[in-house]
C-alpha cells in the first residue's frame, strides 16, 4: 500500500495502473517497459504540462471537433492507464474507439474491448478486416470503417511506423508521447509531449470549452500550428537552466 503523502505518489499509482493491466491480460509485458521509458521522460519536464503540450492539446481538439470521422486508437497501456477518461473523449468528440495492437493477440484485443464496454463504451470498433498498407506488423490491422477510413486519428503511445503509414495515406494524426524524439512524435501532425494521463483530461477539457466557438476559429486554430516549432519548445529539459530549475524543485 503506497501512503498518500509519499512525494511519488502519482507516479507510483500510475506504475500500480500498469501493473495491473498486466496481471488482468489487458497490457503487455511490453507494456511495462514502455511506462519506464515515459516516465524518465516525464521526470525530465517535472511530471506537468509544458506550456508547448498544452497548446498541442488545445489544437488537437479542435481538429477532433472538426473531423468527419475521428477515430483513437487504443492499445494495451491506454486501456490500463485512462480507459474512462478515453472514452468520456470519444463521447466529447464523437469519435470511434478502436483497439490497435503492436504485441496482437486476439484475447488481448477482445479483452480491452471487453474492458472498455464494462466502462461505459458504446462506440467500438471491433472488425479487422483492412491493412494499412506498408506496415509489416500485426498494427496494420484495422477495421475498414474505423481507423481505416477516418480522416483524424488519434494515436496515444504508438510506434513510429504506423503513424508515418497513417500520415502517408494523408490522415491528420495526433500523437501523445512523452518522447519528443521518436519517430511518432516527430512524423504526426500534431504531437502532444505529455503524460496520457494529463493529456487526455486536458483534450476533454479544451474540447468542452472549444463547443462555443465557431467552425471559423477552429480552423484557424489548426491552421496556424505550427508542430515542428511547437516540438522544438518541447525540449526545454535540453537546456541547463531548466535542468538546473528542475533539480531544485522536484521531489525525489
Ligand atoms: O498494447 P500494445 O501491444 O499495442 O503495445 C503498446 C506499447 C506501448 C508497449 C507499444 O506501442 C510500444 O512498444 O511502444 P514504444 O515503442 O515503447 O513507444 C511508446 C512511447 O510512449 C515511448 O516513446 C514512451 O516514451 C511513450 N510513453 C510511455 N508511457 C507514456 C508515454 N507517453 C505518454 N504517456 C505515458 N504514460
Amino acid at each position: 500500500m503506497i501512503p498518500k503523502n509519499h512525494p511519488r505518489y502519482e507516479s507510483l499509482m500510475t506504475r500500480e495502473l500498469i501493473v495491473e493491466g498486466v496481471e488482468k491480460g489487458i497490457t503487455s509485458m511490453h507494456g511495462l517497459i514502455a511506462q519506464g521509458r515515459g516516465e524518465a521522460f516525464d521526470y525530465l519536464i517535472g511530471e506537468k504540462t509544458t506550456e508547448s503540450a498544452l497548446m498541442a492539446e488545445k489544437v488537437a481538439a479542435a481538429a477532433l471537433l472538426l473531423a468527419k470521422k475521428p477515430v483513437i486508437s487504443v492499445n494495451g497501456n491506454v486501456a490500463a492507464l485512462v480507459p474512462s477518461e478515453i472514452i468520456k473523449l470519444s463521447g466529447l468528440v464523437n469519435a470511434q474507439l478502436e483497439v490497435n495492437l503492436f504485441h496482437r493477440t486476439e484475447e488481448r484485443v477482445n479483452k480491452i474491448i471487453q474492458h472498455l464496454r464494462s466502462l461505459g463504451a458504446k462506440n467500438l470498433c471491433t472488425k479487422s478486416d483492412a491493412l494499412i498498407p506498408g506496415l509489416e506488423h500485426d498494427r496494420g490491422k484495422v477495421d475498414s470503417s474505423g481507423i481505416f477510413s477516418a480522416d483524424v486519428v488519434l494515436v496515444p503511445l504508438e510506434d513510429g511506423d504506423r503513424c508515418k503509414a497513417l500520415v502517408d495515406l494523408g490522415k491528420t494524426v495526433i500523437a501523445i508521447d512523452l518522447n519528443p524524439l521518436s519517430r511518432t512524435a516527430q512524423c504526426a501532425t500534431i504531437t502532444i509531449v505529455d503524460n496520457i494521463t494529463r493529456a487526455v483530461p486536458n483534450i476533454s477539457k479544451f474540447a468542452e470549452k472549444h463547443k462555443n466557438r465557431n467552425e471559423k476559429e477552429l480552423q484557424k486554430l489548426v491552421k496556424e500550428f505550427d508542430n515542428k516549432k511547437n516540438l522544438a519548445n518541447s525540449l526545454l529539459w535540453t537546456e541547463p537552466h531548466f535542468v538546473y530549475n528542475q533539480l531544485r524543485n522536484f521531489p525525489i
